[in-house]
């Protein structure tokens, strides 16, 4: 069996209002074209489907137009939900999905037992099964006696995660014994390192999950959640395939790609890298060595389908007036087919020392999130520990709330 493991496509995600569904359809045409190639079998899309728990239509449109693509190539397809879908969005077309071979499980079933994906080969044994486990919401795994403290409700969603894997790996065992099984998640595992565009899961990324918290039952973990790719510290082969496309400046060097297992041959995956469809660019600099960078912008290759995206930097010493006019002159007039410029911010380093702390870490209030500058504030008032826990506790509940 081959299985082609991805994640986080976040379908309908902007950066920096320039939207990025022509990057997805690129990655989803080469990936149709990988399939038929590696002659795949099953494809896993570990959480993060959508970048919105309620998808723009255009969203949706392309999410359903790359199912029939994808179907196209035999492929099984098998998705979870993630900490930006809603379970309920993701499942309502659950049961029209499954005619086609679609599996979805967009939030932890009740009976657990349906996360168990049974795979075929063709001599129609029953050779591989996938634990579908998707993103576990706090509620879903929350026991019913109530926190004393935060390291408590921390330890209890921690364990809470434990549990459900426990318990699906022994399901696993019980009902297809000495049959392998990849396990799929979509959390935060501990000593990984994320770039800008994930989103905080389980009170603030505090319940990381110990690799060692799986077990030892599942032959592969499919994870989804970092954006990063990368391989998670332990014995079973845990990897995060990272999201095919950059979803921030931040993951601007990253190469981005798919993984495939081949279980004929072993459960370490080969990563396949994913064309780069267009390049994000930071210009920093002063405003003369902005614009100079500016004008000597040249196309280095033509395998760029779509537009370079550029974010400038100004850094100025003392504070002008003028150079906020000349910067957004200078954007106004800047024409190049190959390049866009979708951000700018201007720094004064003068002013900066003079305002003191809440500037300290060069970041402006609207880049930072709510959770980093509440706790800024928090610093300020001399309210013993516990407290600011429960108020930074408080402020997360609220976040989840709205979100
Ligand atoms: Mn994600």
């Amino acid at each position: 069996m081959k299985i082609l493991h991805t994640a986080d496509w976040h379908i309908g995600k902007k950066l920096h209002k320039q939207d990025l569904l022509e990057d997805f359809n690129l990655f989803r045409n080469w990936l149709v074209e990988l399939i038929f190639k590696e002659k795949i079998n099953v494809l896993l899309i570990s959480g993060d489907i959508f970048d919105l728990s309620n998808p723009s239509n255009e969203a949706q449109k392309i999410y359903y137009k790359s199912l029939v693509k994808l179907k196209k190539t035999g492929v099984k397809i098998i998705i979870t939900g993630g900490n930006h879908d809603s379970p309920s969005m993701l499942n309502a077309p659950k049961q029209l999905l499954e005619e086609f071979e679609i599996t979805v499980i967009g939030g932890l079933p009740s009976d657990l037992k349906e996360t168990l994906i049974p795979i075929k080969n063709e001599a129609n044994e029953i050779c591989l099964v996938i634990a579908a486990i998707p993103y576990l919401r706090n509620n879903e795994i929350q026991s019913d006696e109530v926190a004393k403290n935060y390291e408590e409700r921390v330890t209890n969603l921690r364990q809470g995660i434990e549990n459900q894997y426990k318990n699906v790996a022994k399901l696993a065992k019980e009902n297809y014994p000495t049959i392998p099984c990849i396990a799929m998640g979509h959390l935060f595992a501990k000593g990984v390192s994320t770039s800008e565009s994930e989103r905080d899961i389980q009170i603030g990324n505090q319940a990381s999950v110990e690799a060692s918290q799986f077990g030892d039952y599942f032959s592969y973990i499919a994870l989804g959640h970092i954006h990063k790719p990368q391989r998670v510290n332990s014995t079973t082969p845990t990897f995060y395939s990272g999201s095919p496309i950059q979803l921030s400046f931040s993951e601007k060097k990253k190469k981005k790609r798919v993984l495939i297992i081949d279980t004929n041959k072993s459960f370490d995956p080969t990563s396949i890298e994913i064309p780069c469809f267009r390049k994000l660019l930071l210009l920093k600099g002063n405003l003369i060595q902005v614009k100079e960078k500016l004008l000597s912008l040249t196309t280095e290759s033509s395998s760029i389908s779509l537009k370079n995206l550029i974010e400038i930097e100004v850094v100025e010493q003392k504070h002008d007036p003028q150079v906020n006019f000349q910067l957004i002159e200078l954007i106004e007039n800047f024409s190049n087919p190959n390049f866009l410029i979708v951000k700018h911010r201007i720094r004064f380093e003068e002013e900066i020392k003079k305002m003191g702390s809440l500037n300290e870490n060069e970041k402006q209030l609207k880049e930072m999130k709510v959770q980093e500058v509440f706790n800024k504030r928090l610093e300020q008032t001399e309210l013993p520990k516990e407290k600011k826990q429960l108020l930074f506790e408080a402020l997360e509940e609220l976040i989840n709330e709205a979100q």
